[in-house]
């Protein structure tokens, strides 16, 4: 990798290699890995996809995030999703602060958990009922669990490259960091367990149909990212979600979508508003946490019911609607109202990708880029990326090249090629004019 003489966030010539400054994070990911497996308490963190070392945030605000040895960044992971308002927005955190002083769990109900779940409601009406719990990973094994209640059936099926949380029989081909590690189906998962799993390429309605002939009266659900975000983002064909929706109805199976990516970002109403398309169940965390963590599982009032104490379908948790995340997601949802909000991250965002766009162009450099409203992915591949064996065809070496490239240049990016990049409200025009020349300056280095 040639060395960049850059000025990071200024992109001023300085004259000398400009590696960034990182004693610090070099020398607590030591420690880390002697403590921590890998050092990172979730595996994309480690950088092992890209190589070198993982940043050690010491704080965050807007669109910037700032190191421990004082490096700034613009940042495009916000949080994997969840800091649509940009880091340490004024509302959010006085709401926090305020209700911090009240108590920080209570393992009873607060009026909080109703507003929550309304707010949701009016945003996603199928959520008809609404279960809040801790991660998106816990809502989606509840909603499983629920449809399997309801349909009293074993069999899921779910899409390669999609991914659902760590839960046993969601590995399958999983995307996220099974993807970006090379991993096909995790050890410590019982044979017995996966064997009600069965996968099929995404946006592919024939392998769909074929299943579903062969095993649609053993399957409980079909469960989907309406808009893929763990493989790099990859959004559905025209006529996916619609035929799924048709599968699901005619083998009295439920679908679920799994919008913990795209719930409230790439509309108020998520993915299912955006595609015209209602599931049964829909699966929500990230931004409905505001930065702290929850998840919320819901869909028609039959089907939730089942869910205890109305039902015998068990689910509990002592943090499940926790005060402040409860009231971190309130306050984030209530500013997503705003007018005019979502048409301006589509427009910053819009521009973000035609910039990265052109300067590929310009430097010879094949990219195919994918963007759904604030969530993007430039895939380094030269062929039409449409599910997960055309995402693996990326030039991974490439990604990892110009993710440091950028990185050294104060952009902060996904250290994998098969994560999303997201936009904030927080994201300025110059953020996304010094993004832009970043981009000039990786593209002509590779
Ligand atoms: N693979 C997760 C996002 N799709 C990353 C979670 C994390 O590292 O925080």
């Amino acid at each position: 990798m040639r060395s960049l003489f850059l000025d990071p966030l200024n992109f001023r010539m300085i004259g000398c290699p400009a590696v960034m400054k990182i004693t610090r994070s070099i020398k607590l990911f030591e420690e880390a890995q002697q403590l921590i497996p890998g050092g990172v308490n979730s595996p994309v963190r480690a950088f092992r996809s890209v190589g070198g070392h993982p940043r050690f945030i010491h704080r965050a605000k807007g669109s910037k995030l700032y190191d421990l040895d004082g490096n700034t960044y613009i940042d495009y992971v916000l949080s994997w999703g969840p800091m649509i308002l940009g880091h340490a927005s004024p509302p959010v955190i006085g709401a926090i602060k305020k209700a911090a002083g009240r108590g920080t769990s209570y393992g009873a109900p607060t009026e909080l958990e109703v507003d929550l779940a309304r707010h949701i409601r009016t945003a996603v009406p199928s959520m008809e009922k609404i279960r809040l719990v801790s991660s998106g990973t816990e809502a989606v094994m509840s909603a499983i669990r629920v449809a399997r209640g309801f349909t009293k059936r074993d069999g899921i099926l779910k899409f390669e490259g999609c991914y659902h949380g760590h839960s046993d029989y969601l590995l399958a081909k999983a995307g996220s960091g099974m993807m970006t590690l090379g991993i096909p189906d995790s050890l410590g998962v019982p044979a017995d367990f996966a064997k009600h799993t069965f996968t099929a390429p995404y946006n592919d309605i024939r392998t769909v149909q074929r299943l579903m002939r062969e095993r649609g009266k053993h399957i409980a659900c079909i469960i989907v990212e309406p808009i893929a975000g763990n493989m790099g983002v990859v959004p559905p064909a025209h006529d996916f979600l619609p035929a799924l929706r048709q599968l699901t109805l005619e083998n009295d199976s439920l679908l679920i979508f799994d919008e913990v990516i795209s719930g409230f970002r790439v509309d108020y109403g998520g993915a299912q508003a955006l595609y015209g398309i209602t599931p049964d169940l829909t699966v929500l965390g990230k931004i409905i946490g505001g930065g702290l963590p929850v998840g919320a599982y819901g869909g028609r009032t039959e089907i939730m019911d089942l869910i205890a104490p109305t039902g015998p379908v068990y689910q509990a948790g002592t943090l499940s609607g926790n005060p402040l995340a409860v009231t971190a997601g309130l306050a984030t949802l209530k500013q997503l109202r705003a007018k005019q909000l979502y048409k301006n991250l589509e427009e910053r965002s819009a521009a973000v990708a035609e910039g990265i766009g052109k300067e590929a162009q310009r430097a010879g450099i094949p990219i195919i880029q994918h963007r759904v409203g604030s969530m993007l992915t430039a895939f380094f591949a030269s062929d039409p990326v449409v599910d997960w064996n055309s995402a693996k065809r990326s030039d991974t070496k490439r990604y990892g090249q110009f993710f440091h490239q950028m990185l050294e240049q104060g952009v902060y990016l996904a250290p994998s090629q098969f994560e999303a990049a997201f936009l904030s409200t927080a994201h300025s025009s110059t953020d996304i004019e010094r993004t832009i020349k970043a981009a000039r300056v990786a593209f002509k280095s590779l």
